[in-house]
Parts: C-alpha cells; sequence; structure tokens
C-alpha cells in the first residue's frame, strides 16, 4: 500500500555518518504492495470514467497536488523545535496522500482494462480475425479463415475516447495528468514557509479537492470509481477537518463553523456514508513507527464538527488491499513483445 514516512526519533548524528546504517536516520519512505481501497472489479472497461478520474490525479485540486504540497511543506518546515504538532500533522497526512495517488492510479487502470482488443500483431495472417470491421476483411489466399490485412486495434480507442493519451502514450494506463490532459505541474504546490498561509491554504486545497471529487462521482455511475471517489471524500473530509484543527490550534478562529464546503455531507454519498458508520472519519492513521510523529494527537483530537464523534489517533497502518494484476496488453506493446527474429539475429552473432 501505501507508504510509510519514516522518521527516526533520533536526530542527524553531530558527527558525519560512518557507515551506511548510521545515515539511516532521517525522514524515509517504506513502501508496501498493498493499495488502501477495496476496489471491486469492473464488468466492463470505462474509458470516460477513467478520463473523468484523471482529475483526481493530476488535476489542480488532485491527489498529485495535496502529495507535493504537504511534502514540500513538510521538507521546509522552520521553526519545528516550536511548532512540532505542525509538523507532525503535515508530515502524516503527507504520507497517506501517496496511498491516495496509488488508489487513484489503481482504478483508472482497472477502469481501461479491456478498453482496446488485446492482440498481438507478430500473429496477423495467420491466426485468423483481429480486428474484425463491417467491411474490409478478405480471405487470406493460404488460410481459409477471414483476416484483416490492415489491422488497427487501436483505432476506436484514439479516435473515440476523450482521452486519447491513454492509448497512445500509455499502457492503456494513469497518467500525471488531468481530466483534459493538462501535465500536473509544480506550480500547483504552496510552501511559502509562513505556517498560517500553509495551513490555510491546506485547507482551501481540500475544501478543492472535496469539490473535485463530488463532482467525479456525479460524472460516473462505475461501482469502482464510486468505491474510490467514496473513499477518498472520507479520508479527504478528515484531512480538511484536520487543517481547521490546525488552524484553530495556531490562530483561535472557530474554522471548523466553515464546514462543511462544498455543503454536502459525505453521508449523501452512499459508498462514502457507509465508510463513516465503520468510522473511519475519525480515525487518524500514523504511517510511521511508535516512536515517530508523536505529537499528532495534539491537533487530532476532541469531537468530529459534522457528527460530534470523538476523533482518535491510530498508532498502526489502515487495512490494505491488493494491487490489481494488469495483464499484458500486446496491441500496445505493453510490456512489449521479444521479437523472435530479433532473438535469433544476436543467437548467431555470440554462437
Ligand atoms: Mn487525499
Amino acid at each position: 500500500m501505501a507508504i510509510v514516512s519514516v522518521k527516526q526519533r533520533q536526530s542527524f548524528p553531530n558527527k558525519r555518518p560512518t557507515s551506511i546504517r548510521e545515515r539511516i536516520q532521517g525522514t524515509m519512505i517504506q513502501r508496501f504492495d498493498n493499495v488502501a481501497v477495496d476496489l471491486p472489479v469492473p464488468k466492463s472497461a470505462n474509458p470516460a470514467a477513467a478520463a473523468a478520474v484523471q482529475e483526481l490525479m493530476g488535476g489542480k485540486f488532485g491527489e498529485m497536488s495535496t502529495l507535493m504540497n504537504y511534502t514540500f511543506q513538510s521538507f521546509n518546515f522552520r521553526g519545528k523545535k516550536k511548532l512540532r504538532p505542525f509538523y507532525d500533522l503535515i508530515c502524516n497526512i503527507a504520507a497517506e496522500e501517496y496511498s491516495h495517488i496509488e488508489a487513484v492510479a489503481a482504478t483508472i487502470n482497472l477502469l481501461l482494462t479491456g478498453a482496446t482488443k488485446r492482440d498481438d500483431r507478430s500473429k496477423i495472417g495467420g491466426n485468423g480475425d483481429h480486428y474484425p470491421r463491417k467491411n474490409g476483411l478478405q480471405k487470406s489466399a493460404t488460410n481459409s479463415r477471414r483476416v484483416n490485412p490492415d489491422p488497427a486495434p487501436l483505432k476506436d480507442a484514439a479516435e473515440g475516447a476523450r482521452f486519447a493519451y491513454h492509448f497512445l502514450a500509455s499502457g492503456q494506463t494513469a497518467l500525471p495528468y488531468d481530466s483534459m490532459g493538462n501535465p500536473w505541474t509544480g506550480s500547483y504546490v504552496t510552501a511559502t514557509g509562513n505556517l498560517k498561509m500553509d495551513l490555510l491554504h491546506n485547507f482551501f486545497l481540500e475544501c478543492g479537492a472535496r469539490c473535485g471529487k463530488s463532482r467525479a462521482y456525479e460524472s460516473t455511475d462505475d461501482p469502482t470509481a464510486r468505491a474510490m471517489i467514496g473513499y477518498l471524500l472520507v479520508r479527504g473530509g478528515v484531512h480538511v477537518v484536520a487543517y481547521a484543527k490546525a488552524l484553530e490550534k495556531l490562530t483561535g478562529a472557530d474554522v471548523g463553523r466553515l464546514l462543511p464546503i462544498p455543503d454536502v455531507s459525505n453521508k449523501q454519498f452512499p459508498e462514502a456514508a457507509k465508510l463513516e458508520r465503520e468510522g473511519l472519519h475519525t480515525i487518524m492513521w500514523k504511517w510511521c513507527p511508535a516512536d515517530a510523529f508523536t505529537q499528532v494527537a495534539e491537533i487530532w483530537n476532541g469531537s468530529h464538527p459534522e457528527d460530534g464523534q470523538e476523533l482518535v489517533v491510530r498508532d498502526e497502518m489502515p487495512p490494505g488491499f491488493p494491487v490489481p494484476d494488469l495483464e499484458e496488453e500486446p496491441q500496445l506493446s505493453a510490456p512489449g513483445a521479444i521479437d523472435p527474429e530479433m532473438l535469433k539475429h544476436y543467437a548467431k552473432k555470440l554462437s
């Protein structure tokens, strides 16, 4: 799954590290081969839904933005001795955001599976129909089966899909772009170094992300997309509340009174409501060893502003689920068929 942000309790030694073991004493990332959301396998491909979900990956208010905003703010944090709980909170949420880009990517990849006809061009001419069309099929001279002499297995996708990059610029998989094909950019990162400004920005960013999630939800009824979006609505909601609480602790302003933005409860979305019944909106997991980022609980405490439930920090990783296993897609040369003639050529040279 996700990643764990590991901050060892020991501070960097004053002397120069003398071994690799000694050097492993800073903020690091540990990765697990899981995904944070239990994603149902779609009954059929849905490239239009995949295109809409791209907004949650590389859009201005997408998960790459939340990940990179908090990551850079954590890298550049000044005054940790005085403001440690805020640093711990930002580090912790940054680590969780990595699991969100994983979940978005897994969803896009599942939605694109089967979007083009899985076929191997090297077999054209020998195995029969590869790209049956209404017209254009002819009988092979050597084979009574019908063979398309001019196959174009990506034609429909490239001509008809709203997000052609899925087929022309990737292995029919997720990209760091928004739903219109604009690449994610570092200009979406705000890390001013002023804590009040950055926390205010994070609150705004999470509210914008929540708006984007609710719109992506409304743009597709695909169960896989909605399961992922429902999860992100709940976890993003946790981060909205966390930044509101951080601002309250820092300034005394009652930011929680602004919530929810947009003015719709997660409980209106069935997939999110189910997770909130299980208490997912009250939990801040610690994505790290027990002795790291210990002051998160100084901010994540008290009651949830919407339903009054008690907020808890869990010193553990959230549940993980298998990462989808993506089959080969020979029509996209993904991962890439080996040309047997080339192998023969080099085998001869080597012998
Ligand atoms: Mn997120």
